[in-house]
């Protein structure tokens, strides 16, 4: 296989409803979709960098950088086409996971599809469908909160994760749990506290949480180690879980007892998979997180997920949960059971619509080896 060319396209795509979280409000989410092209076939793959560095260090514009820079050239000089080879080699520069998971996840597809098979086959993955969870964002009231809730219980979400800050914690999850005294609910703070806010956290222990979703900020790990004891929720780790070697720290010091993964966060599938296989091994559950993907990163989560150590709901929901219009045609919808089926075309198995994304586009650039 010879990559013959790489595209960065850098998207806007408006949400349906705003997305609050402890960092602040997003109307629309920028991220960035890769696209290799090589002997006919195309890959894409999909940079989760958002337009601010409030979830992580990196932005849309710093990946576009990264990508530019150092890891499309890296490409096109050590002539790689495969994700393996490309996810070695791109360690020689540090940080920047979700540059280089944007770059990994272009040529898994592509590989999928120079092989015949779906992602899913490639990975080793042995579940048809995902388990669907949805997140919810801080609301203007707890009514409005409830109210979203019921819509998406209605829809068919067997699994609801609120967004938690100082202020709107304990009451946001009693408001839901009153409401809802069977569903499975979880809480995340996205780092908002600290271990001064034990008295608070404690509480939200009375309404049988799934888990606590990082609590504390992402270097945290050791005080995250000595909230655990005083808690029955289990705490599950996001930010601070950027490699296998956090992840088995994190779960040799007891800072948590469940693991998000999220191929962007952690710098691609090979990674990701790394992380999956440690805890499967210790029988640590993980699932799988989003970032309000586009229906390209949001399948190329759902291949991820169908490894068999995600056991736990994902956070993956149909595409009108976030966007009017998809990238993606047909759109991901939510199935039977409240789950989401793993695409069964080759590579991603989903079809990205180009007048869509032409639309969504804010700027793109194609990019080809030096003659
Ligand atoms: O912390 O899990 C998070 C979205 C953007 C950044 C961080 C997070 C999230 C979500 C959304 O919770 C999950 C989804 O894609 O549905
Ligand atoms: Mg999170």
């Amino acid at each position: 296989m010879n990559v013959e060319s790489v595209e960065l396209i850098k998207v806007a795509l408006p949400y349906v409803h705003f997305f609050e979280t402890s960092f602040g409000r997003e109307e629309e989410r920028h991220f960035l979709l890769t696209v290799v092209r090589g002997e006919g076939l195309v890959g894409y793959g999909e940079c989760v960098a958002e337009r601010a560095p409030l979830y992580s260090a990196e932005t849309a514009d710093t990946a576009w950088l990264v990508l530019r820079d150092f890891l499309i050239p890296m490409l096109f000089r050590e002539k790689i086409s495969d994700p393996l080879e490309f996810a070695a080699k791109a360690r020689r520069f540090r940080g920047h996971p979700m540059a280089k998971a944007g770059l990994e996840l272009a040529l898994w597809d592509l590989k999928a599809k120079a092989e015949g098979i779906p992602l899913r086959s490639l990975y080793g993955g042995t579940q048809e469908a995902v388990a669907a969870g949805v997140s919810v964002g801080i609301e203007d009231s707890l009514e409005e909160l409830v109210k979203r809730v019921e819509g998406y219980v209605a829809e068919g979400y067997g699994r609801v994760k609120i967004k938690i800050k100082p202020g709107w914690d304990v009451e946001a999850c009693a408001a839901v749990r009153k409401r809802f005294p069977d569903i499975l609910l979880q809480a995340d703070a996205n780092g908002a506290y600290s271990l001064k806010d034990l008295e608070t956290l404690k509480k939200l222990d009375d309404f049988n949480l799934l888990l606590l979703e990082q609590p504390f900020p992402p270097y945290d790990l050791w005080d995250h180690s000595r909230l655990q004891p005083h808690l029955r929720t289990p705490l599950c780790l996001d930010e601070s879980i950027i490699s296998r070697d956090t992840a088995r720290a994190a779960l040799d010091m007891g800072a948590c007892r469940i693991i998000n993964i999220k191929v962007g966060r952690v710098g691609g599938a090979v990674e990701a998979r790394n992380i999956h296989d440690l805890c499967l091994e210790r029988g640590v559950p993980v699932w799988c997180g989003g970032m309000l993907e586009s229906g390209i990163g949001r399948a190329h989560n759902l291949h991820l997920a169908s490894l068999p150590g995600f056991v736990l709901p994902a956070d993956l929901s149909a595409s009108r949960r976030y966007y009017r219009r998809d990238l993606i045609d047909p759109e991901i919808e939510l199935g039977p059971g409240g789950k989401i089926s793993v695409p069964t075309g080759l590579g991603i198995g989903v079809h990205p619509v180009e007048a869509r994304i032409a639309e969504a586009a804010l700027y793109r650039e194609i990019f080809r080896p030096r003659a």
